[in-house]
């Protein structure tokens, strides 16, 4: 018989900057989940990927000097490195810039556009010139750029737009039909009451601002944007609308797909109503989960005075963060997260008691049964409290699961933990040991192994390399299925177990958070402004600045911040690019005298060549050029 298929995503991840401890949150509960369903029976596929288009990745790229594509590839290889670190189980990592995928997604845009869902009309929003942002009215913060805090204009602008308003009613019905389809409950209310019942609007799909997307295939001037382009990942990765079509066949509708709480929307409102128009079937379920918040902040999705989670990866190992993550921040809320609250939880659990009862547990069978797991005499009632315990925790853990609850599932598991180590005490071994009554000796070692075998087989969905090395310890195979978990006394004849190492080392909290002290603010000053080193003269002479006159000027295509300018210098004329549109334009620059640095190597910027730099007087926020205090030839030599 085929086993029942489970098909669970994350959202793919911005590449546009490095990913912090939070983002690995939504990675790391798939992958318990994920792990959890492969080991209950099911053929699960796990995805995730990058979200590698759109503006603020070109503008990024534009900034570093990179194109686009090695801007992406960079942080690509960035993100796998971290899932690596951290274990991450997926099937399959979807990047947008996957050929297939922007194939796909221009088939998506055609059919929608023959469906009469894709409409072309004019796009009315307050833009930010210097963010090159549109923004609706209530996005605005106090009337002005939330992003920036600047002045916006009412523009508008030719676009796609997806219609949305039509699905308004047939999504409140299938709400209706399917009360679990937007997870935690409470969210469920939130999409109704803030965004449906006001009226849906029709979306804007494209953008003819910049040109890092996927082209329209029928308007190639336009380029998708963001929700379609993003959202489709879910099925373009399991071949929709392609030749190999086997895995969307079998794998869709998703059974799960988990967002962070801020993406809710985009997951129960547009993507529903995309499929509608496709003439797909939903989705099963979307949870969103809440934020790792850190310190005091409310909301820092780009906090960058936390260690990265490479590097605290590193340092305590993989299940460490894992743990941490699954156990310590309530599902469906908010947590904070502290360097200490890590260094402690995994102390407390992870040392203290599961380290604690592996490291115990082997050493008494190493020291009073030469290492070979004895076989049990008759169980007294402690004994059977323990049996049931085990034998009640993979129905109790799975009932956790299904309500996609990990912390919850944790605390079963460490019952068992905890519930062993306490036996311990109770039984006293070595009092045993000393009375010679190696009868019963014999039958609590047997029960430990069991209760660590219980333990270590429903670890392995979430930290993984430590319950493997739990089986290592105590001699067995690590299972692939729960299958030996029907039955207290499956551990057979002749096990031999192995102490060697602790599993976790106790950490010095005090001594580590003044290292991640450290760790945190040499990160901070790696991101700031490196320190301005002296130079000799000798360096200075290398730079050649000379007056210039500039002879035309207008703005570069698609580019607000922009200006190419015909500059003479001397006998010479050349050409210059410079980013100074937002401050001065094209008609005040002509038949001005400027300074430019002559001897810069030339370079293409937004594809035109540029040779020289024109010197400016910048502040941040506003800018100016330098110009002669008196009229001047041009080509002269400034010194
Ligand atoms: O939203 N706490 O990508 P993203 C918990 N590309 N989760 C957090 C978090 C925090 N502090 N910060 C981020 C995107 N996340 C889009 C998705 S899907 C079609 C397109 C989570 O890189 C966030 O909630 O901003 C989301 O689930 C994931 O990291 C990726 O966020």
């Amino acid at each position: 018989m085929s086993k029942p298929t489970y098909y669970i995503t994350t959202p793919i991840y911005y590449s546009s900057g490095k990913l912090h401890i939070g983002h690995c949150y939504t990675t790391v509960i798939c992958d318990a989940i994920a792990r959890f369903k492969r080991m209950d029976g099911y053929d699960v596929f796990y995805l995730t990927g990058t979200d590698e288009h759109g503006q603020k990745v070109q503008q990024k790229a534009e900034t570093a000097g990179v194109t686009p594509k090695q801007y992406v590839d960079d942080l690509h290889q960035q993100i796998t490195k971290l899932w690596k670190a951290l274990n991450i189980s997926y099937d399959k990592f979807i990047r947008t810039t996957d050929d297939y995928h922007e194939k796909t997604v221009q088939k998506v845009y055609e059919k929608l556009l023959a469906s009469g869902d894709l409409y072309k009309s004019t796009y009315e929003g307050w833009y930010c010139t210097p963010c090159e942002s549109f923004w609706t009215e209530s996005q605005l913060a106090d009337g002005k750029c939330p992003d920036c805090g600047r002045e916006v204009k009412l523009q508008k602008e030719e676009s796609y737009f997806f219609r949305l308003s039509k699905y308004q009613d047939r999504l409140i019905e299938f709400y209706k039909e399917n009360p679990d389809f937007i997870s935690p409950r409470s969210r469920m209310n939130e999409m109704i009451n803030n965004f449906i019942k006001p009226g849906l609007k029709d979306l804007c799909v494209s953008r003819t601002t910049f040109d890092w997307g996927v082209k329209l295939p029928f308007d190639p001037k336009h380029v998708a944007y963001v929700w379609i382009d993003a959202l489709t990942n879910y099925i373009t990765a399991l071949g929709y609308l392609q030749e190999d079509h086997a895995l969307f066949d079998k794998f869709w509708p998703a059974d799960l797909h988990m967002v962070g709480k801020e993406i809710v929307r985009f997951h129960t409102i547009i993507w529903p109503a995309l499929l509608m128009a496709l003439d797909l079937p939903l989705p099963k379920k979307v949870y969103g989960h809440g934020w790792v918040l850190f310190g005091n902040d409310k909301m820092s999705k780009s906090k960058g005075n936390v260690v990265d989670p490479l590097v605290l990866a590193d340092r305590y190992g993989a299940d460490a963060i894992r743990y941490y993550l699954l156990r310590e921040i309530p599902f469906g809320s908010d947590g904070t997260y502290t360097d200490e609250s890590l260094l402690l939880r995994t102390n407390a659990d992870l040392v203290n008691d599961l380290g604690n009862l592996v490291s115990r547990t082997t050493a008494m069978i190493t020291q009073y049964f030469g290492g070979t797991v004895p076989q049990p005499n008759e169980y007294t009632d402690l004994d059977r409290e323990l049996i049931a315990i085990c034998e009640g925790a993979l129905p109790q853990v799975r009932k956790d699961m299904d309500a996609l609850s990990a912390p919850d599932a944790l605390c079963d598991v460490f019952r068992i933990i905890q519930r062993a180590n306490k036996y311990i005490d109770e039984t006293m071994p070595w009092a045993l040991n000393k009375n010679g009554d190696k009868q019963r000796l014999a039958t609590v070692m047997y029960v430990l192994t069991e209760c660590i075998r219980f333990a270590a087989t429903l670890l392995l969905p979430f930290i993984p390399a430590t319950a493997a090395r739990i089986f290592d310890k105590i001699g067995m195979p690590q299972p692939t299925d729960f299958g030996a978990l029907d039955r207290f006394g499956a551990t057979g004849e002749g096990v031999t177990v192995h102490k060697g190492d602790n599993l976790f080392d106790r950490i010095d909290v005090e001594k580590e958070l003044k290292e991640l002290n450290k760790l945190a603010a040499a990160q901070q000053a790696e991101k700031a402004e490196p320190e301005t080193p002296q130079i000799s003269i000798e360096d200075f002479a290398k730079v050649k600045l000379a007056t210039a006159k500039v002879l035309s000027c207008e703005k570069v295509a698609k580019s607000d911040k922009l200006l190419v300018m015909k500059l003479q210098v001397g006998d010479e004329v050349r050409q210059v690019v410079s980013g100074i549109a937002q401050y001065y334009s094209p008609e005040y620059m002509i038949g001005k005298t400027v300074v430019i640095v002559s001897n810069l190597k030339p370079a293409k910027i937004r594809g035109v060549d540029s040779n020289g730099m024109i010197l400016c007087a910048a502040d941040g926020k506003n800018v100016v050029f330098v110009t002669p205090e008196k009229e001047t030839d041009s080509g002269k030599e400034v010194r």
